[in-house]
C-alpha cells in the first residue's frame, strides 16, 4: 500500500489532536501540528524517497524524533505512538473530531467538562442545552453541533434487522403475486443476518414477460423511485428504507443469490478462487470461457470453485473460505437446538404477561425450561423487586407447576457502580439463575467500567453477564469496556455470557461471540422476552450466534435442564 505525504500529515495531525485532548505539553502538540503542515506541503514524495533508502533534505521543524516517526510511517503505514494515544482515549473520540466545527480544543472541553465520549452523548448534550454555557462555545455553536450530529446520523442510518425484516417480508409478499414470478428471496446483509442493514435487497427470478418491476415501483409504501429498468429497480419506502430489486432468469438463480447475498469481501475472495481455476463468476453464472458451467443453485457455485456450501451468516471473509477449504466449517447452531430460555420478564416488573402465561408461551415454542428473571429493586422505573417481593414471586413460581416446562427461579440483578450487586448474597443464593446487568453509570472510564463488571463476575452466585456491551442499536453506544478481559475472566471463573436476542440489543456482538467460543466460554442465547410474543426474538439471537461461528455445543441453553443445573451449579462452586 503506497504511503503518501498526505497520509503522514494526517497521522501527525491526529497525533497532535489526541495529545491536545489528553492535555500533553503544548509545545509537543505544536511540533506535530507544524510537522504535519510541512510534510503536507512538500513538493516531492517523501515516503517514496524513504522507501528508496534516500536521505531526506533537512525539513524545517523536523528533528530526529519526528524524522524517525516519518520513517516508521513511510515503511509501515502506521505509527505506534498514534496507536498508543488512540488506546488511551475512548474509541469514539476520533468520530467527535470529524464533526464539522469541533476541533481538539472543543473536544477536549466536551470530554473533560461534560464527559462526552461518543456521538450519542454529544447529541444528547447538545439537545439538552448543556453545551452553550461551556467556555468557548455558546448557543450558536451548540445549534451547529446539533445539526452536524443529526446530519451525520441520518447519512449513515442503518435499520435494525428485525425492523427491516418486517418491511422486507411484506414487500416480498407483494411481489410474489406478480406475473411470471418464480423465486422471491431476500439477499444482502439481511440474509447474512447482520444486526443492522443499510438497505434491503430482493432477488426475483422471472420470465422476460413478467410485470414484476412494475409491481415493485407501484407498491403502496414507495415514497420515491430512485431508478428503474427491465432487470433492476430501486426505491425508498416511506419508512426511509431503500429497497433494491434484481430480476434474473431461473437458470441464474444460484449465481445471482450468491452475488447479492455478499458480503462484497466474500464475493471478491470467491472470484479470486475461481480465477485460479480459469473460471469467471458473476451474477449470471460460473463460466469457463463462453460456456456456463454452474449457477442454477448456490451449491453449484461453491462446487465449481471446489468448496462446500458456506452458510450466509459466515460470508464476511473472516476465515470462512479457508475453513471451508480445509473441511473445518463449523456446524452452526439452529433455532431448533435451543432447549430453554434463561432471561424473561413478567408483570412483576416491566413485562406484560404473567408467570404462567410466559411459561405456556415458552412451552408452545418447544422450550422445556424457562428462567423468570425480573429486575431487581434498583431499577425503580421497571418496578424492580426487593427481597420481599422477590420471595412472593418465588412462591408464585413454585406454585406454577405445568407439565412439560420447568420454571427456573432467577433474577436480572443490577450491578451497582462499585461492582457490588443490588441484592444480598443471602437472597441470590435461593435462585437457580442470577443474571447480572449494567443499567446505570454507562459513562464510567474504561478502567472503572471494566473493574466494576469483573467484580460482579467474581461473585460465585452470578451465573452470567447480561447484554455485555450495553448498547441499544442506533440509540445508545456500548459503554467503554475491555471486553476481551471480561471474556477471559468469564473463562477463568466458569461464568457464562449472554447473547441477548432482543432486536434492540443483539449483544454480544458476532465478533465477541467468536472470541467467547475461542476462549471456551459458553454463550447463552436469551430472548429477554417482556411478553409472550417476544420469544420470537430468539431467531435473531440465533442469527447472530451463527455469525459468531457458534455451534450447538458452544451455547449454554442447548443443554437439557438437568445438564444446565449441573453446569450452573458447578460454576457456583468455583471459588470467587
Ligand atoms: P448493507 O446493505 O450495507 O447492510 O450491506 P449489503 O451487504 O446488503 O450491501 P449492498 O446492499 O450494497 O449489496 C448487496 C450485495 O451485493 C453485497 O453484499 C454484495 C453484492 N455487491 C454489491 N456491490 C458489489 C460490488 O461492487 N462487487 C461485488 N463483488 N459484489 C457487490
Ligand atoms: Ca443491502
Ligand atoms: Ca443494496
Amino acid at each position: 500500500m503506497p504511503v503518501h505525504n498526505a497520509d503522514i500529515a494526517r497521522i501527525f495531525e491526529e497525533i497532535a489532536d489526541l495529545l491536545e485532548i489528553g492535555d500533553a505539553n503544548p509545545f509537543r502538540v505544536r511540533a506535530y501540528r507544524r510537522a504535519s503542515r510541512v510534510i503536507g506541503e512538500l513538493q516531492f514524495d517523501a515516503a517514496a524517497a524513504i522507501q528508496r533508502g534516500e536521505a531526506l533534505p533537512k525539513l524545517p521543524g523536523i528533528g530526529d524524533d519526528l524524522s524517525d516517526k516519518m520513517h516508521e510511517i513511510a515503511k509501515t503505514g502506521n505509527s505506534a505512538l498514534l496507536d498508543r494515544l488512540r488506546g488511551q482515549l475512548p474509541a469514539a473520540i476520533t468520530e467527535l473530531l470529524a464533526i464539522p466545527g469541533l476541533g481538539p480544543k472543543r473536544v477536549k472541553t466536551l470530554y473533560h467538562d461534560l464527559d462526552v465520549h461518543t456521538l450519542e452523548q454529544l447529541h444528547r448534550a447538545a439537545r439538552d442545552g448543556r453545551i452553550r454555557s461551556l467556555p468557548g462555545f455558546g448557543e450558536k455553536t451548540e445549534l451547529n453541533i446539533l445539526q452536524a450530529v443529526e446530519a451525520r446520523r441520518t447519512k449513515v442510518r442503518r435499520f435494525k434487522l428485525a425492523t427491516a425484516a418486517q418491511y422486507a417480508g411484506a414487500f416480498a409478499e407483494h411481489l410474489r403475486s406478480a406475473r411470471g414470478v418464480g423465486q422471491v428471496v431476500l439477499a444482502g446483509s439481511m440474509r447474512r443476518m447482520r444486526d443492522t442493514v443499510g438497505d434491503i435487497d430482493i432477488l426475483v427470478t422471472a420470465a422476460d414477460s413478467s410485470d414484476v418491476t412494475e409491481r415493485f415501483v407501484s407498491y403502496g409504501e414507495v415514497r420515491q423511485v430512485l431508478s428503474r429498468g427491465p432487470t433492476r429497480a430501486s426505491v425508498t419506502l416511506r419508512s426511509g428504507l431503500q429497497v433494491d430489486l434484481r430480476v434474473v432468469p431461473a437458470q441464474s438463480y444460484g449465481a445471482a443469490l450468491h452475488y447479492f447475498t455478499g458480503s462484497k469481501a466474500h464475493n471478491i475472495a470467491i472470484r479470486a478462487l475461481a480465477q485460479e481455476r480459469g473460471l469467471k463468476v458473476n451474477e449470471y453464472g460460473v463460466f469457463k470461457g463462453a460456456q456456463r458451467v454452474a449457477g442454477e443453485t448456490e451449491e453449484s457455485v461453491y462446487t465449481a470453485v471446489g468448496l462446500p456450501f458456506i452458510p450466509p451468516e459466515l460470508r464476511e471473509d473472516r476465515g470462512e473460505i479457508e475453513a471451508a477449504r480445509a473441511g473445518n466449517l463449523p456446524r452452526l447452531i439452529e433455532l431448533n437446538d435451543v432447549k430453554g430460555d434463561l432471561h424473561s420478564h413478567t408483570k412483576w416488573t416491566d413485562g406484560y404477561d404473567s408467570v404462567e402465561a410466559m411459561a405456556l408461551a415458552a412451552k408452545a415454542r418447544g422450550l422445556s425450561y424457562l428462567a423468570i428473571t425480573d429486575h431487581s429493586r434498583r431499577l425503580a422505573a421497571a418496578h424492580g423487586l426487593d427481597p420481599q417481593r422477590l420471595r412472593r414471586q418465588l412462591d408464585e413460581i413454585a406454585g406454577t407447576a405445568l407439565p412439560g416446562i420447568t420454571l427456573l427461579k432467577g433474577i436480572e440483578v443490577d450491578i451497582l457502580e462499585d461492582g457490588t450487586l443490588d441484592l444480598p448474597d443471602s437472597v441470590l443464593r435461593e435462585l437457580d439463575i442470577v443474571i447480572a446487568a449494567v443499567h446505570s453509570s454507562f459513562n464510567l472510564s474504561r478502567a472503572r467500567q471494566t473493574s466494576r463488571i469483573l467484580r460482579a463476575l467474581a461473585n460465585p452466585l452470578v451465573t452470567m453477564l447480561a447484554h455485555p456491551s450495553g448498547r441499544l442499536i442506533e440509540s445508545r453506544e456500548p459503554y467503554d469496556v475491555d471486553m476481551p478481559q471480561i471474556v477471559r475472566k468469564a473463562a477463568a471463573r466458569g461464568r457464562f455470557l449472554e447473547l441477548n436476542a432482543h432486536p434492540e440489543r443483539l449483544d454480544l456482538s458476532d465478533t465477541y461471540c467468536r472470541m467467547a467460543k475461542d476462549e471456551g466460554v459458553l454463550v447463552s442465547v436469551n430472548s429477554d422476552a417482556h411478553s409472550v410474543a417476544q420469544f420470537d426474538n430468539l431467531q435473531y439471537g440465533i442469527g447472530q450466534a451463527r455469525r459468531g461461528w457458534l455451534t450447538r455445543k458452544d451455547v449454554l441453553n442447548t443443554r437439557t435442564c438437568a445438564e444446565l443445573r449441573a453446569l450452573t451449579g458447578l460454576a457456583r462452586q468455583t471459588a470467587g
